[in-house]
C-alpha cells in the first residue's frame, strides 16, 4: 500500500472509530423514556404508579379491606405531554356523580410537580391548575379538556376540580 493510501486508510479508520464512539454515547439518550400510568384517589389521597392504569389502580386500593366491593370512577386524566400523550395521572373518585355537587383539590403527587401539559375531565369535572402548592399562585382554567396549555404548561403544582 502506498504511503498516501495508508494515510487515507488510517484517517478512515479514525473517522469510523469516532462515529462508533458517538453512536455508543448517543444511544442511551435516544431511548424513549418509560411511559408510566399513575392513579390518585381524590377522596382518600391513595396514590400509586405502574406500567398500566389497571395495575396502578389495584395498588392504590390494595390497602383497603373492602376494595373488592368499591367501584372507582375516573373524574380526570392528566398527561405529561401535550395532546393527551406520554405518562398519565388518572384522578379517581369514590362517587359516580363525580363533580356534580362536589369539588376536589390536591397538590400534585410525587413525580408530577411542574409536569402536566394536557388533560381530559370526566363526570362534569372542570380542572383548574395552580402554579404553587396549596392552590396558590397563577391559575389556568377551569376547563373540561385541554390539549395544549396556553399558560402554566409544565408549571402546575396543585389542582382543583369543580
Ligand atoms: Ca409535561
Amino acid at each position: 500500500m502506498s504511503r498516501i493510501g495508508s494515510t487515507i486508510a488510517r484517517a478512515a479508520l479514525i473517522c469510523i472509530s469516532a462515529l462508533v464512539a458517538s453512536i455508543a454515547v448517543a444511544a442511551p439518550a435516544n431511548a424513549a423514556p418509560a411511559v408510566e400510568a399513575c392513579v390518585l384517589n381524590a377522596d382518600t389521597g391513595a396514590y400509586s404508579c405502574s406500567t398500566t392504569e389497571a395495575s396502578a389502580l389495584s395498588k392504590t386500593t390494595a390497602a383497603t379491606p373492602q376494595a373488592a366491593a368499591v367501584t372507582y370512577y375516573t373524574i380526570g386524566r392528566f398527561y405529561d405531554g401535550a395532546n393527551y400523550t406520554g405518562s398519565s395521572l388518572t384522578i379517581v373518585s369514590n362517587y359516580s356523580t363525580g363533580c356534580v355537587g362536589r369539588s376536589y383539590h390536591n397538590d400534585m403527587p410525587s413525580g408530577w410537580n411542574d409536569r402536566v401539559s394536557s388533560w381530559h375531565g370526566y363526570l362534569s369535572c372542570h380542572f383548574r391548575m395552580f402554579q404553587n402548592i396549596g392552590l396558590g399562585g397563577a391559575t389556568y382554567g377551569p376547563y373540561a379538556d385541554v390539549a395544549v396549555m396556553s399558560s402554566l404548561d409544565n408549571q402546575a403544582s396543585s389542582w382543583s376540580a369543580l
